[in-house]
């Protein structure tokens, strides 16, 4: 039941997770009800490829204690696989009735998605199963609930030849038979550098038939890399920690980074480090989540694809910041991806912008606190677990540090 006008009911999807939990936790203390769904596969692979959150992460059941114990509010949760046990998906939706569903539910690390056969198929099934799931689940309920989905800026792929990425779709102008020009706004073509990546390209197909079809109402969240990991309401009490992945599978550049030269191990630069990416620090992600849910899509309205990105960076520079700020090395190694070693990027993110959005950037005081962070849990690093392993094809080298280290710009 909905407790209210601005209060909402909400069930988010792959709670437990990176983004999830933050956003799960500031949602209910906002005051909506919320209601948390994951199958835990993400722990799961953790168990399964002997790696582990540097953060001291608790089971979901004492995270959930812990935050009515600080907070007054409760989060209830279902262990539900949502791509392998739809009835019990949409028995979830059906006795909840919520006004927004959040889907964080999916695979996302590109290079586990790469490191098999095997894992290219889960990433694949997992979350293209995940998605048109949620999707069937709120047709067959007859009830009109806001979907919001965590896609990526990776679907747009990096190169974007100094035109400004737009927020989803592309004006373009077509030559009819007759000889007129016929303008149309079609989605950005896709161009997707992962099999991760690709699924994401996949959902976003579903969005528009189920959109186009049933008239869902449909926001996709086109995310940049997250950095940082704590949140006010993560801070509140050390068993509401948030997960920090470092390993060379769900790290992601600058947390990685950033953990590297808390532990005293080289910065590892993949290629030359001329790849430029979008970033949002994990604050501004949470605060996007609660822009979303305050401003859905009217009925009717296409999907609304907005840009939850804050700015965009080039890895190398980013190296070279950590480096300065802490002493550490930059090593160059192997890239170990099918990338463009180089590439620009710009990206319009207007609509966070204008809905209230002020953006926290990359500062030194923030990035030293992600520092700090991994400097107090060190003790529970596993350097072997570092390096980057995956590759994209089987004639690429893992990313194994070049020797001897160079830093031109040094
Ligand atoms: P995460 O792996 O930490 O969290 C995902 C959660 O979903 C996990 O708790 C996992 O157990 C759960 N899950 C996965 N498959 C499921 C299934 N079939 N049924 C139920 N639960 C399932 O990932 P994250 O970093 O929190 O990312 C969340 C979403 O945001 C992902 O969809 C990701 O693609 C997107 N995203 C993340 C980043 C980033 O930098 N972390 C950037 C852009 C977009
Ligand atoms: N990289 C390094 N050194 C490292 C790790 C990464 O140079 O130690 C490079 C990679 O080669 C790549 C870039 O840094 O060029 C970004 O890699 P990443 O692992 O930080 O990010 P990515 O694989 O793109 O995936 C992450 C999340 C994913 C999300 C995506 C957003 O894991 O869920 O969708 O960021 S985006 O990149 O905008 O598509």
């Amino acid at each position: 039941m909905t407790t209210g006008k601005n209060y909402k009911k909400i069930i988010v999807l792959g709670g437990d997770g990176f983004c999830g939990w933050p956003t799960s936790l500031r949602l209910s203390r906002l005051g909506h009800e919320v209601i948390m769904i994951d199958n835990l596969s993400r722990r799961r692979i953790d168990e399964e490829s002997g790696t582990n959150s540097l953060t001291p992460i608790q089971p979901v059941d004492m995270r959930l204690r812990a935050w009515e114990e600080v907070s007054g509010n409760q989060i209830r949760f279902h262990h539900i696989d949502i791509a392998e046990e739809y009835d019990r998906l949409l028995s979830a939706i059906c006795e909840e009735k919520p006004d927004v569903i959040i889907h964080f539910a999916e695979q996302r690390s590109a290079p586990y998605s790469m490191k098999s056969s095997v894992l290219k198929r889960y990433t694949v099934s997992n979350n293209v199963n995940a998605t048109h799931h949620v999707l069937c689940a709120i047709v067959e309920s007859g009830l009109d609930i806001h979907l919001i989905h965590l896609g990526t800026m990776g679907v747009y792929g990096y190169g974007s030849e100094g035109v400004r990425i737009p927020e989803g779709y592309l004006d373009i102008e077509v030559k009819t038979d007759k000889g007129d020009r016929v303008h149309q706004q079609i989605l950005y073509p896709t161009n997707p550098g992962s099999v991760y990546h690709m699924t994401k390209s996949l959902d976003q197909l579903l969005f528009h038939y189920y959109n186009k079809n049933d008239r869902l109402r449909i926001t996709d969240l086109h995310q940049g890399i997250v950095w940082g990991t704590h949140t006010p309401e993560t801070q509140a009490d050390e068993r509401l920690i948030n997960r920090f992945d470092y390993d060379g599978d769900y790290g992601t550049v600058l947390n990685r980074f950033l953990m590297q030269a808390a532990v005293g191990h080289p910065i590892t630069v993949h290629g030359t480090g001329g790849q430029t990416r979008a970033f949002i620090h994990i604050q501004d992600s949470v605060r996007c989540l609660q822009l979303a849910v305050d401003h859905p899509p009217e009925l009717g309205d296409r999907v609304l694809i907005m840009n939850q990105m804050t700015e965009t960076r080039r890895v190398i520079d980013l190296a070279r910041m950590v480096s300065r700020l802490t002493g550490s090395e930059i090593a160059f190694v192997s890239n170990p991806r099918k990338e463009a070693a180089e590439n620009e990027l710009h990206v319009d993110n207007h609509k966070f912008i204008a809905k209230g959005l002020v953006p926290v950037t990359l500062n030194e005081g923030l990035m030293m606190e992600v520092n700090e962070i991994a400097q107090k849990y060190a003790y529970r690093t596993d350097y072997l677990k570092i390096p980057a392993r995956s590759t994209w094809t089987k004639e690429q080298q893992p990313g194994e540090i070049q020797r001897p280290y160079v830093d031109n710009f040094k």
